[in-house]
């Protein structure tokens, strides 16, 4: 199928001709192999260790499929791979994968990308729905906004063909998925008798998009990414990580604690564009991280800490 990666992103410009697809989702979900096995051919790096392995949204670029119907005048096929969200390895600044996915719907320079689809993957061998997968869902509505949720097709991959596997797609359908199905998302599974090529020509038909998705709605309006609704959510989303993270109310075990979270959930708030986090905690104790500082206090004595 000829499928391009598009190595210098901020300098490649797609015509609102393209048909452009965003493929997003939790790390390890399955978005890269979507997109190799869409193209028939490794284009886009697979993680095959535990750690997150897209680092940075990349562009694939190909021609469309010749049935494209009412889109004869779009020019190229753009498949977007994007970094997951919550990778929890302690190594990547947690704040990076919004800011890449900002930055590449409304570029620096030149308008916002138009997108003609969104594909949210899910990996269906993961049998509980944990805070990650839930945090990412909640961060990805966010990014989305209510209208354009109908351009959003919910993709199960890691597909098994026992029974439970079914049962399970139901219940994320009726349960976890609900509110973006009830809003006009659609659910596909890749079981062999739908694939990636059922998926892409499913979004190709319904390209209804007409106007931009929230997150580009609200950069256009000026805000910064920590002020839009996506930014919020996952600021609320770090934070809400780290309180779970200390469940100890005794100081010295606190002091512990912000030792061993250094190096790796500290390290991951780090760089945050700039924000600072603060948690405050049972007893009126309160864990403050930012940039260059991480420190313990009561809620009273962080009331002249910049940021806070
Ligand atoms: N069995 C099975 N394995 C899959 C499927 N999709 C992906 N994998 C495997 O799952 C692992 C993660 O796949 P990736 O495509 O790298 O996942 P990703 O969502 O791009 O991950 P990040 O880039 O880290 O966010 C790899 O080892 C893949 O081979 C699938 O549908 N079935
Ligand atoms: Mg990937």
């Amino acid at each position: 199928m000829a499928f391009t990666r598009d190595s210098d992103q901020r300098l490649s410009r797609y015509d609102n001709g393209d048909a452009l697809i965003l493929v997003i989702g939790p790390s390890g979900a399955g978005k890269s192999t979507f997109i190799n096995n869409y193209a028939k051919e490794p284009v886009a790096k697979v993680t095959e260790g535990y750690l997150a392995c897209t680092e940075a949204v990349e562009a694939f670029t190909g021609k469309l499929p010749l049935d494209s119907g009412d889109l004869s005048s779009k020019k190229q096929l753009v498949l977007v791979d994007t970094p997951g969200f919550l990778a929890g390895d302690g190594i990547r600044d947690e704040s990076k994968p919004l800011k890449q996915i900002a930055e590449w719907l409304r570029p620096k320079h030149g308008p916002p990308r138009l997108l003609t689809g969104i594909i949210y993957l899910h990996d269906m061998s993961v049998k509980t729905i944990h805070k990650e997968i839930r945090m990412t869902l909640s961060i990805f509505s966010k990014i989305c906004g209510q209208d354009a949720v109908p351009m959003t097709i919910l993709v199960k991959s890691h597909w098994s063909a026992d029974e439970g596997c079914q049962k399970r797609s139901d219940a994320l359908n009726s349960g976890f998925f609900s509110a973006l199905i009830n809003a006009g998302a659609e659910s596909m599974d890749i079981n062999g008798n739908t694939t990636e090529e059922t998926v892409i020509q499913r979004l190709l038909e319904k390209d209804t998009r007409k106007s931009l998705i929230q997150l580009q709605r609200e950069l256009e309006e000026g805000k910064k990414i920590p002020r839009t609704a996506a930014g919020k959510e996952l600021k609320r989303t770090l934070e809400e990580l780290v309180r779970s993270a200390v469940d100890s109310k005794s100081r010295s075990a606190l002091k512990r604690a912000i030792k061993e979270l250094k190096p790796t959930l500290a390290h991951r708030i780090q760089e945050m564009l700039g924000w600072s986090v603060s948690v405050y905690l049972p007893g009126h104790s309160c864990l403050y991280f930012s940039a260059n500082r991480s420190s313990i206090g009561d809620k009273a004595s962080f009331g002249s800490v910049p940021g806070l």
